[in-house]
């Protein structure tokens, strides 16, 4: 699915983000930044082990936060790892709004013109993906609105059901 936002795209596709060839991929990562299962797993397990050498030498960043390396030998030249909220620590959304945006200006001020999302905290942060869908895609839509360079965004779902909910969300929100 592919809609434009002021001239700009926003899709969505169903996949591995690390297959992605955007200038950056989006890692759905802990506050310490050290990469684990799920996303970050994969992109561990594709990247090769710079990215973790230089998410150590970062050292970490707060929940809502975004920092940026390189892609290591992924096709992606960079990784954006947004730190997502787990579901209970309180102020949620929020937290998962400001994740979704920083990465969107950090993607920004390092010049780059595409980026690929996971769906942020939905896996072993057992955030809900209706939830996430209302908010990632509205946060999105809000910043491609705005003054930007980005020309794609992309969101890569895992998995058909994932798809769907955030199919069904971008028909809703583009059409209000
Ligand atoms: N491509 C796209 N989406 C994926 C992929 C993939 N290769 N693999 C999983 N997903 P998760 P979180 C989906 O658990 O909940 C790690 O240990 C998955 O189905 O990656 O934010 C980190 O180091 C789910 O919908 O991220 C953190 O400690 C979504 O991506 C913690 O997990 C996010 O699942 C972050 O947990």
């Amino acid at each position: 699915m592919d809609v434009k936002i002021a001239g700009r795209a926003l899709e969505l596709i169903e996949g591995d983000i690390t297959e992605m060839d955007t200038d950056a991929i989006v890692n759905a990562a802990n506050a310490q930044l050290v990469l684990g299962g799920g996303v970050a797993g994969a992109i561990r397990r594709q990247g090769g082990p710079r990215i973790q050498q230089e998410c150590d030498r970062i050292g970490g960043t707060f929940v809502g936060g975004a920092v940026i390396t390189t892609g290591g030998t992924l096709r992606a030249r960079h990784v954006i790892h947004a730190v997502g909220p787990r579901l209970g620590e309180g102020n949620e959304d929020e937290k998962l709004r400001n994740a979704t945006w920083n990465s969107l200006r950090l993607a920004d001020e390092h010049g780059l013109t595409s980026v690929a999302f996971p769906a942020i905290s939905t896996g072993i942060f057992g955030f809900p993906i209706q939830r996430c869908a209302e908010i990632m895609l509205a946060t999105a839509v809000a910043y491609l609105r705005g003054d930007t360079g980005l020309g794609r965004v992309v969101f890569c779902l895992f998995g058909t059901e994932s798809y769907e909910v955030f199919a069904k969300e971008l028909t809703r929100t583009t059409a209000s």
